[in-house]
């Protein structure tokens, strides 16, 4: 007999609602959930790979300790006691700086993960906490800090309701939207048309999304800074600047258009790509639209002046009125609301605190750039990184310098993986220990739920209980916390009874409990086990000033740091437009996302990795001619630390002297247990993205933008013999 569970996907920010059809342990099916009020059915190809990951024999149910090249099943209670001696050990020999912790990305899709995993891994008190967050949104954190006063108070694009929206380094249509959690968003984007509205896309590759705008506009990786400071200069300068109500409560808006006074179009054009005409036209669009936003992801914080463009981005809506508007960008009002507990629990943010030990990199939030992890461990000195627990993360292939930490990751004294797969990175672990599949726990979307175009609430409970000697990843947690804070002995062992019982009282739904009934709409876990396909809470409301943090309850549009940071942008301007007037043949690198991946971990599937190799270099026509590069010829791509060999795909869909290679690739290294991966191996596109290119003011990782050379490989060298 078959049964249905309804839930959201928790692979994506997008939370779609799933209909999870099981007969017994197994899934028979995945659909789309036609009754939930958000998705109303849409899913896309990787909602199966819910399934594909629970049923996945590499999948990790016990712990294992590595031996030499293999590994062994331990007892739970041998490998929690193991871990924490031997983190005990190095920190009493080296201090608590020797510690490193790697958070990874489906960190924020797990709320048990995210609450246990976040207190037991920060409160080591390491300055050596890292996490995706500086290869990815650090600088909208940034410039939600320092322009609202929180680092969690990030806008969202009211896509169901604006009329003009400008897409800037984002890429929704595959991504399937960031920080705009966003179900369906072709629909949204198309509905946007629909109602008379326009979309523009401003990105070096002609994208799946810019396929469905009305205009598309290249630009040249890095440089978004400098074109959204002419984009203000219009504004400024022909008198389009209507803050509305945000006047009253908004400091900085002549200082901002002072700044921007110095960079006329024409004096950016030849840097950025894109005409005087081009932002002159795109300027007066916007400020003529009734509800225009303006969106900026990714591909604007992943570079070298991330943190001036990504604050830019929004400095634009906040000049024309469009800051917490309907049809703009909109602060959300979550069922949960994550702001008052994170303050409670004491991340509060904060920059530039403290800077990292071997190139003065700045903390953000209590985190250092994990840019810096490899100088870490190889630079001998106090502090230096003995151990390291990765939870949730593949660093490997996540993060610039991926060759160099796989050479270091064996020097360690100690390393512990909280992960499902022995992966690229936890092959190097001397313990893993497994959390249950995403079936196997509850689910509350507590992150996503606060940067929803709409207000929802969902919860679902586990489809599959977990086995006996299975843990979730807050269980795993909670007891590294209770061994750790209250080791050995016999009144330790008591001791340690109690704080686990206590531990234990902190489940994920007692959290939630409180959050819900604390919070504005005072729903309980009843109400919501009530509404098995989510409750809506209807569209986005204004909160501003209210919801504001900073001292004197003001936005901040030009906060010193960033006004500090123009004179490297008037440097690399001045370069750029040196080299363009020079007619530099140079290449420069961007990513790309698939829709059947995610990140490094869905490889493992065979329905996700089928069909022709996704792992491309896309290269311009003009520019493979140059180089007597024929698609599909494999190709040398190489930057100033590392090469890859790939296919070349020859596609107009890139700006001429751009290529672009996906990200989260490479799964051919030894050691790994990811049978089908390791088959479609691909190559790691931070093999050859260069930690040492690093935004400097937010320490996020420059991962476009690279300067890389390309060329042919010799096809003798590239296939084997065919005589
Ligand atoms: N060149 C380049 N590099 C990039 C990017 C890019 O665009 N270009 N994008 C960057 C971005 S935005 C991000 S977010 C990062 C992502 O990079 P990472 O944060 O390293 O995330 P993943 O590669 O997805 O690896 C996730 C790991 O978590 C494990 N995992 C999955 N679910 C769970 C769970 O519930 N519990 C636990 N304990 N483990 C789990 C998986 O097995 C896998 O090992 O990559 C970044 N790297
Ligand atoms: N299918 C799928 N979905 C995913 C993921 C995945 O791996 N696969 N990963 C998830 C994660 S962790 C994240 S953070 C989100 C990211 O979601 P998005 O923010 O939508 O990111 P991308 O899809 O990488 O799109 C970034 C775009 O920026 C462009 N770009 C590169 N450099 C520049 C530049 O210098 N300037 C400008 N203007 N554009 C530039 C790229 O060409 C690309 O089209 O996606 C999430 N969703
Ligand atoms: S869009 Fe994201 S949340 Fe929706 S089904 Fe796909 S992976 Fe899951
Ligand atoms: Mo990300």
């Amino acid at each position: 007999m078959t049964t249905t569970h309804y839930r959201s996907c928790s692979l994506c920010e997008a939370t779609c609602g799933v209909a999870i059809e099981v007969d017994g342990d197994q899934v028979v099916s995945i659909r789309g959930d036609d009754a939930d009020p958000f998705s109303r059915g849409y899913i896309c190809p990787k909602a199966t790979a819910l399934a594909d990951v629970h049923h996945d024999p590499d999948r990790l149910k016990r712990p294992v300790l590595r031996e030499g090249s293999s590994w062994r099943e331990l007892e739970w209670d041998e490998a929690f006691d193991l871990v924490v001696r031997r983190l005990r050990d190095v920190r009493a020999a080296h201090g608590p700086d020797a510690i490193a912790v790697v958070q990874g990305n489906p960190t924020v899709h797990n709320l048990g993960l995210m609450m246990h995993g976040q207190v037991f891994l920060r409160k080591l008190g390491t300055k050596n906490a890292f996490s995706a967050t500086s290869v990815d949104q650090l600088p909208h954190m940034l410039a939600a800090l320092l322009m609202f006063g929180d680092q969690l108070l990030m806008p969202v694009p009211d896509i169901d309701r604006t009329d003009h929206m400008i897409v800037l380094g984002g890429n929704p249509l595959v991504s399937n939207g960031s920080i705009m959690t966003a179900p369906d968003v072709k629909g949204r984007l198309k509905a946007i048309r629909a109602r008379g509205g326009t979309v523009t896309v401003i990105d070096p590759r002609r994208t799946e999304t810019a396929e469905i705008a009305d205009r598309h506009l290249f630009i040249r990786p890095g440089t978004d800074a400098a074109f959204l400071l002419s984009f203000l200069h219009v504004l400024y300068a022909e008198n389009l600047v209507r803050p509305g109500r945000a006047r009253t409560y908004t400091d900085g808006l002549e200082e901002l258009g002072a700044i921007a006074a110095k960079y006329p179009p024409e004096a950016t054009a030849a840097a950025t790509g894109v005409s005087a005409d081009d932002v002159r036209t795109l300027a007066r669009a916007f400020a003529a639209a009734q509800r225009p936003v303006f969106y900026g992801r990714l591909g604007v914080c992943t570079q070298e002046l991330g943190g001036l463009a990504a604050w830019l981005c929004w400095a634009v809506n906040v000049v024309t009125g469009r800051l917490d508007e309907p049809g703009g960008l909109m602060f959300t009002t979550p069922a949960v609301d994550l702001i008052p507990l994170a303050r409670r629990l004491g991340f509060d943010g904060g920059h530039a605190r403290w800077r990292s030990r071997v190139s003065g990199l700045p903390e953000f939030g209590g985190e250092l750039p994990i840019v810096t992890l490899p100088e870490e461990i190889e630079t001998p000195g106090r502090g230096q990184v003995r151990a390291l627990i990765t939870s949730a993360g593949n660093p490997v292939l996540s993060a610039p310098g991926g060759p160099r930490l796989e050479q270091l990751l064996p020097t360690l004294d100690f390393m512990v993986s909280v992960d499902p797969y022995i992966n690229e990175t936890t092959r190097f672990a001397h313990v893993i220990l497994p959390p249950t599949s995403p079936l196997e726990h509850s689910h509350y979307d507590v992150a996503f739920a606060g940067f929803s175009v709409r207000n929802v609430a969902k919860y679902a409970p586990p489809v599959f209980e977990r086995g006996p000697d299975q843990r979730h990843d807050w269980e795993i947690y909670a007891e590294l916390a209770a061994r750790w804070y209250l080791p050995g002995g016999p009144l330790g062992a008591l001791a340690s009874r109690a704080a686990r019982t206590a531990l234990r009282a902190l489940a994920p739904e007692a959290v939630l409990e409180l959050g819900l009934r604390t919070g504005s709409y005072r729903l309980s876990l009843a109400k919501l086990r009530a509404a098995p396909h989510g409750l809506d809470l209807g569209p986005l409301e204004p909160r501003l000033p209210g919801r504001l943090n900073t001292r004197d309850k003001r936005v901040k549009l030009t906060p010193a740091a960033y006004t500090a940071d123009l004179p490297r942008l008037d440097r690399r301007l001045a370069e750029w437009t040196a080299r363009a007037a020079a007619g530099d043949g140079g290449l420069l690198l961007v990513g790309r996302r698939h829709l059947r991946s995610c990140n490094s971990w869905l490889h493992n599937s065979a329905r996700m990795v089928k069909g022709k190799p996704r792992c491309t270099l896309l290269v311009h026509p003009q520019d493979a001619a140059a180089r007597g590069i024929a698609d599909g010829d494999p190709v040398r791509l190489a930057s100033r630390v590392g090469e890859v060999t790939v296919p070349a795909e020859v596609s107009d869909e890139m700006m001429p002297g751009v290529v672009s290679l996906p990200h989260g690739w490479g799964h051919g290294r030894p050691g790994t247990r990811t049978q089908v991966a390791s088959a479609h191996a691909g190559v790691s596109a931070n093999d050859v993205t260069d930690a040492g290119f690093v935004d400097l003011l937010s320490g996020t990782a420059a991962l476009t933008g690279v300067e890389v050379t390309v060329e042919r490989v010799a096809a003798v060298a590239a296939l084997p013999s065919a005589s």
